[in-house]
Formats: structure tokens, C-alpha cells, sequence
């Protein structure tokens, strides 16, 4: 038997003497699977009983395996379907403003939304700061759910403040991109933005409509957008699922003295 042959064989196979514990040894094997391509990006995996049962071990170190991948971002749970290797990440580019639809197509996906609600709705507190009006002033509030050829990605809620911004209450955003509406038809371009980044745990009602477990990792942006002379136009929270997102940003030491 050649030594990569030999070497594979030993790769899947969980040794009751190693010093490595079991489920450690099951996670390699599973990385070797999606590193060798045997495992694509979307399969299904084998579920817990099918794993114990394969490599003789308990569900527990099964599962325990499985849930460390899923937090490492390389699997994902959906409800009641089971759990699947993750697809190539999207990245998107902290230093420059775009807007989702724009992402998307820059990667050859066809973008759209899910429009959950659209109302004029008054502004709290919080969201007045943001927005520079006084709290209870009538603001747009579109939720909506973001969708990459059919693959649910995302969550926003944005508020959204300027003369005439009712006149939103008559577009038709699941099928058009607000940035674009906002600077081509209103004359509000989004030209900069502060944004924030956390990280959490989705919730059921959002797990299920981003098709993804309870608890499963999500980051929350919020992200105000400004208009010339830094005029806020819009104030978004968002929730990404954890797994499908990477966010880049360059940095550069300033002032570097040896
Ligand atoms: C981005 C923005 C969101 C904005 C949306 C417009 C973040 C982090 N992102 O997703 O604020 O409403 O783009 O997208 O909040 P659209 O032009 O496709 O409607």
C-alpha cells in the first residue's frame, strides 16, 4: 500500500490509543473530507447516529465534533433539515460604503429582498439621535429579509429620514435596491457611513426565517448612512448569519516610529 493511500486510510479512522481525545480525531477526519472535496460546500453530513455508528463512538463525542465545527464556521445547522458544510464565505470590504445589492452583484448573485414590513413609523430616541430629527418625528422603517440567489442571508431593519421619504411607502423594495432608489430617483446618494460590528446568538423567530438553528452565531451591524454634508438618511440594524460572512478591513500603523 503506497504511503498516501496508507495515510488516507489512517485518516478516517479513530484510534482507541491515541492520546488525542475521540471527538478531536472526528473533527480532523471531517476537515479532511471537506479539504479533500468528498464533502462539498451545501452537502448534507452524516447525522450523529450515522457518525457514532461509522467510527464506533458515543453521539455525545459525535455531537460534540459536529458543534465545534459549526462554531468554527466550516458546518451549519438548519432547522430540521440537519447540518451542512458551509458555502464560501462572502466578503465584504469594511473601507468602502455599498449597499447589499451592490455586493452581490459583484459577485455574480442576483440579489433580493423579502420586504417583512414597510410603514412610516415615529422615531424613538435612540433613533432620532441617529437620524438628527426630534424623537416621534415620522420616519420610513423597512424590514426586510436579504436574499443571494435564493439563499436567505441576512436581516435589516432600516430607518430611513428625509423630505418626501414616504414616498417609499410606493416602491417596490423586494425587487429593487434602496441605494439605488435613494441616489438615482430621490437625489439622496448614501455617500459615507459609521458602522458597528457584535457579535451574537440568533433568536427563534429570526432563526427561522433566515432558515438557520436557534443559538446559531449572527453578527449585528448598525450602520447610519450619510448623504451630502453629512446629512444621516438612514439608520440599519442588521443581523448576518455568522457563517456565511467574512468582514475584511486593511489597516495601516499610523505614525510608526522605531
Ligand atoms: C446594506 C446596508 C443596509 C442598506 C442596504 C441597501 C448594513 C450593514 N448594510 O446591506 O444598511 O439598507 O445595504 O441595500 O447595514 P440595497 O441597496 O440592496 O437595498
Amino acid at each position: 500500500m503506497d504511503d498516501l493511500l496508507l495515510g488516507r486510510l489512517l485518516m478516517s479512522i479513530i484510534s482507541r490509543n491515541s492520546p488525542l481525545p475521540r471527538y478531536y480525531q472526528l473533527k480532523e477526519i471531517m476537515r479532511e473530507k471537506i479539504r479533500g472535496e468528498e464533502w462539498k460546500p451545501g452537502d448534507l453530513i452524516p447525522s450523529e447516529r450515522e457518525l457514532s455508528e461509522q467510527y464506533g463512538i458515543s453521539r455525545m463525542t459525535a455531537r460534540q465534533a459536529i458543534t465545534e465545527l459549526v462554531n468554527e464556521g466550516l458546518f451549519y445547522r438548519e432547522q430540521g433539515r440537519g447540518t451542512f458544510v458551509s458555502r464560501h464565505r462572502i466578503t465584504q470590504h469594511l473601507t468602502q460604503l455599498t449597499g447589499f445589492t451592490q455586493d452581490m452583484q459583484a459577485r455574480g448573485q442576483r440579489a433580493s429582498a423579502h420586504v417583512l414590513s414597510a410603514r412610516m413609523w415615529p422615531a424613538d430616541e435612540k433613533i432620532a439621535e441617529r437620524l438628527h430629527i426630534k424623537s416621534g418625528d415620522n420616519v420610513f422603517r423597512l424590514h426586510r429579509l436579504r436574499i443571494a440567489d435564493g439563499d436567505p442571508l441576512a436581516l435589516e431593519t432600516s430607518f430611513i429620514h428625509f423630505m418626501g421619504c414616504e414616498r417609499l411607502l410606493e416602491e417596490d423594495l423586494n425587487a429593487h435596491s434602496l441605494y439605488h432608489l435613494l441616489d438615482v430617483k430621490y437625489g439622496q446618494p448614501p455617500l459615507e457611513a459609521d458602522q458597528e460590528l457584535e457579535a451574537g446568538l440568533v433568536g427563534a423567530d429570526e432563526a427561522r426565517l433566515l432558515k438557520i438553528s436557534v443559538g446559531s452565531p449572527v453578527l449585528y451591524t448598525r450602520r447610519t448612512t450619510y448623504t451630502e454634508r453629512k446629512q444621516p438618511i438612514e439608520y440599519a440594524a442588521s443581523m448576518y448569519c455568522g457563517h456565511k460572512y467574512t468582514f475584511y478591513t486593511h489597516l495601516q500603523r499610523e505614525h510608526f516610529v522605531r
